[in-house]
């Protein structure tokens, strides 16, 4: 009966995960999974959440079913943080938001709502993208196309012709960008550059479709969502995914939202029943235990102050690592080769311009792990082996 069904080659960056944990040597290094580890390589739990988990573990309460669209005050929360408590859209209450299971529920949703109420839209990616958005646009029932984004050569963007390709764009279409943090590249546009592209995407009647996985990561929480204000200030409708999976180290919980920033309350109001409806015919409602962490902290302003400074420690960290890395490697190669994109590129990852056969080697011979394309999770260098780390990726480029 399930003998036409093929077996599932799995997923890369995963597998690659499973090979790591396998992989007998001692001082192996994984730079693959875009998960944030602290000093120690372990994932942190957020002092943060902790205290949230201990407030919410002396209330015990029930764990009913949540409303479809999730608890009221954490969507208003995630409005708050992902647009800022005091913009218009915010006060005018024509954003609908709606809990979702992490970044990827909130992009599935809005593939599926868009794919009903859109049904020619097409999707533009950046060229290359994660590869999950692929799989989700297109499991959803949507074509994909991507549009220039990074320049190998350069290690920069293809901005100009980025900008043509979305000029010539069909009105309606929809365009996927990433808020900051760019995965897999690193290379995020500079808000000149966001300024250019904005009144592009109005002027031509095009539908952004923003994923925030990072917020935090790249400059701060305000500064990452900067984007995404501009897109609403400047009166785009617009697809916002956010996600506390990698910011609150809650990435087994399924936390995130989908905000759809729509022309006036009475379309929100419109757009939040029939993504309900979505959510409803799906899997009926989100889980608790995420959402209710999260409210816990961002509804107390100590908790939140606590849990904005670990972020900046993350961040921090990241940053450090970056620099460490870039010294080391300067240090071998001098004026030889130029590492200073590890400085300019922001958020968890790195695209190195290090070669297929070169991230082989790298595995193989010193038992740092890069996924194929050579991006670099830079959260998996640690003081203890970032030099070890610059020395196998010097003895791989030279030789
Ligand atoms: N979008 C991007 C760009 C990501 O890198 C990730 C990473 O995990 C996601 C979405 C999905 O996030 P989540 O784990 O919250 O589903
Ligand atoms: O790009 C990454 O590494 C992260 C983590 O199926 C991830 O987005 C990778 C694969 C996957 C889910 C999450």
């Amino acid at each position: 009966m399930f003998s036409h069904v093929p077996p599932y080659p799995g997923d890369p960056i995963l597998s690659l995960m499973e090979a790591f944990q396998q992989d007998p040597r001692a001082d192996k290094v994984s730079l693959s999974i875009g998960l944030y580890f602290d000093e120690a390589g372990r994932l942190p739990v957020l002092d943060s959440v902790r205290q949230a988990g201990d407030a919410l573990a002396r209330e015990q309460s029930p764990s009913g079913y949540l409303p479809i669209e999730g608890i009221a005050p954490y969507r208003q929360l995630v409005q708050n943080l992902v647009f800022g408590a005091e913009h218009e859209a915010v006060r005018a209450q024509r954003i609908a938001t709606v809990q979702t299971l992490g970044g990827s529920g909130a992009l599935k949703l809005g593939a599926d709502f868009i794919k009903h109420y859109f049904p020619d839209a097409e999707v533009w990616l950046s060229d290359p993208t994660w590869d999950n958005h692929l799989a989700i646009f297109q499991g959803a029932g949507l074509r994909t196309h991507s549009y220039p984004y990074y320049d190998a050569a350069t290690g920069s963007l293809r901005f100009d012709a980025m900008l043509q390709t979305l000029r010539e764009l069909p009105s309606g279409s929809v365009v996927l960008l990433h808020a900051s943090c760019h995965n897999p590249t690193g290379v995020d546009l500079s808000r000149e550059q966001w300024q250019q592209l904005i009144p592009v995407i109005v002027e031509r009647g095009l539908i952004p479709f923003v994923d925030m996985a990072y917020q935090g990561f790249g400059d701060g929480l305000d500064e990452d969502a900067w984007s995404v204000r501009a897109l609403a200030d400047a009166g785009a409708q617009a697809f916002v995914a956010n996600s506390f999976s990698k910011n609150f180290s809650l990435y087994g919980e399924r936390v995130g939202g989908l905000s759809v920033v729509c022309n006036d309350a009475a379309t929100a109001g419109n757009v939040l029943g029939q993504l309900k409806a979505t959510v409803r015919s799906n899997y009926s409602s989100p889980p608790t235990r995420g959402a209710r962490l999260v409210q816990q902290v961002l509804a107390s302003p100590e908790l939140s102050a606590r849990w904005a400074q670990e972020l900046a420690q993350m961040r921090g960290r990241i940053k450090d690592m970056r620099a460490q890395l870039h010294g080391a490697l300067h240090e071998r190669f001098g004026e030889r080769r130029d590492f200073g994109f590890l400085l300019t590129q922001r958020g968890m990852f790195s695209y190195t311009g290090i070669s297929e056969p070169q991230v082989h080697r790298l595995r193989d011979e010193h038992g740092v792990y890069l996924i194929r394309s050579g991006r670099m999770c830079m959260s998996g260098l640690s003081g203890a082996n970032v030099q070890y780390v610059a020395d196998a990726i010097a003895r791989v480029l030279e030789s």
